[in-house]
């Protein structure tokens, strides 16, 4: 595949539908090749068999899964909660092992892009353990943060320490924020352009885990994870902006927050930019665009 992004999509799918619709949205794109999947938080085991579920009904039942840690890095979480999205019939399905015997065995001769949409925990350990592969990382970006308003957001706040290390490793990090990514924030009538086209048992999934979101929290989906796609397959205009983030570790209100030092407050650019964070999105547009890519243009028959 000519000028492929390859990419590694580590993902806490199962819960939040814009995790399940992320990955189905970077299956629409002929530039971005998956060449692994990796499950992050609790009950990774069946985050993977929903993953593969996904795959096996968008007819690349090819591209691997593996579990990675269920635990955060100082934190012991319940690894056999079900996450919201898992049905019985996934249970057929298996991951290809463990996510950091891939990443070791991948990164030791070959290049590609993180997309980290779950909290940092996988990513963490592999730098840990293998600092002389991190250089093959060829890019990292993460939905994650929260850089213009006040807010623990859930990615980072799941495992402060596995994201401190991340934010500390000398990557050069892109950061699409919660502030950026709730602005995509679907209406009914969004939900129900979706419905009306979803007419294959893949895009009737993806509906399916919006539903059982929307019935355990009352959210519509917001576009989290599918705005990082979009922002890397369609190199879309985020406003970058250098920046030098540290992670909140303690803090009576304040731990998970992503910390910006704005030495420009002194009219000096930051000397130590450890991220590139997104500035702006245009949100209309962009779940315009993901409901056609996704939803519309993939046919299927009533
Ligand atoms: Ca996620």
């Amino acid at each position: 595949m000519m000028n492929a992004n390859r990419i590694i999509i580590d993902t806490d799918i199962g819960d939040d539908a814009d995790d399940i619709l992320a990955i189905a949205l970077a299956l629409t794109y002929s530039q971005v090749q998956i060449v692994g999947i990796t499950t992050v938080f609790k009950n990774t085991g069946l985050r993977a068999k929903i993953a593969k579920h996904l795959l096996a009904l968008a007819d690349t039942p090819q591209i691997p899964v593996y579990a990675g840690a269920g635990h955060s890095l100082l934190c012991a979480n319940d690894i056999h909660e079900v996450p919201c999205q898992y049905t019985a019939d996934m249970e057929q399905y298996t991951s290809q092992g463990d996510a950091q015997v891939f990443l070791r065995q991948f990164f030791n001769s070959d290049k590609a892009a993180f997309v980290a949409i779950g909290c940092l925990t996988n990513l963490a350990i592999f730098i840990e353990e293998n600092p002389e592969l991190v250089s093959n990382i060829s890019d990292v970006y993460i939905m994650g943060g929260c850089f213009h308003r006040h807010a623990n957001e859930w990615n980072i706040v799941c495992d402060p320490e596995a994201a401190s290390l991340v934010f500390n490793s000398g990557l050069m990090i892109k950061c699409i924020g919660l502030d950026i990514t709730a602005q995509c924030r679907m209406t009914q009538e969004d939900v129900e352009r979706m419905a009306y086209h979803a007419n294959t048992p893949l895009k009737k999934l993806l509906l399916a885990s919006c539903h059982h979101w929307f019935n355990k929290t009352g959210f519509l989906p917001i576009l989290h994870d599918p705005l990082v796609i979009g922002a890397l397959a369609e190199q879309m205009d985020m406003g970058w902006r250098t920046e030098n983030v540290s992670i909140e570790l303690a803090g009576q209100h304040t731990r998970g927050m992503t910390v910006c030092t704005d030495e420009r407050i002194w009219g000096k650019e930051p000397v130590a930019a450890n991220v590139l964070v997104a500035t702006k999105v245009n949100a209309r547009e962009f779940i315009d665009a993901f409901i056609d890519r996704v939803f519309v243009q993939q046919g299927g028959t009533r």
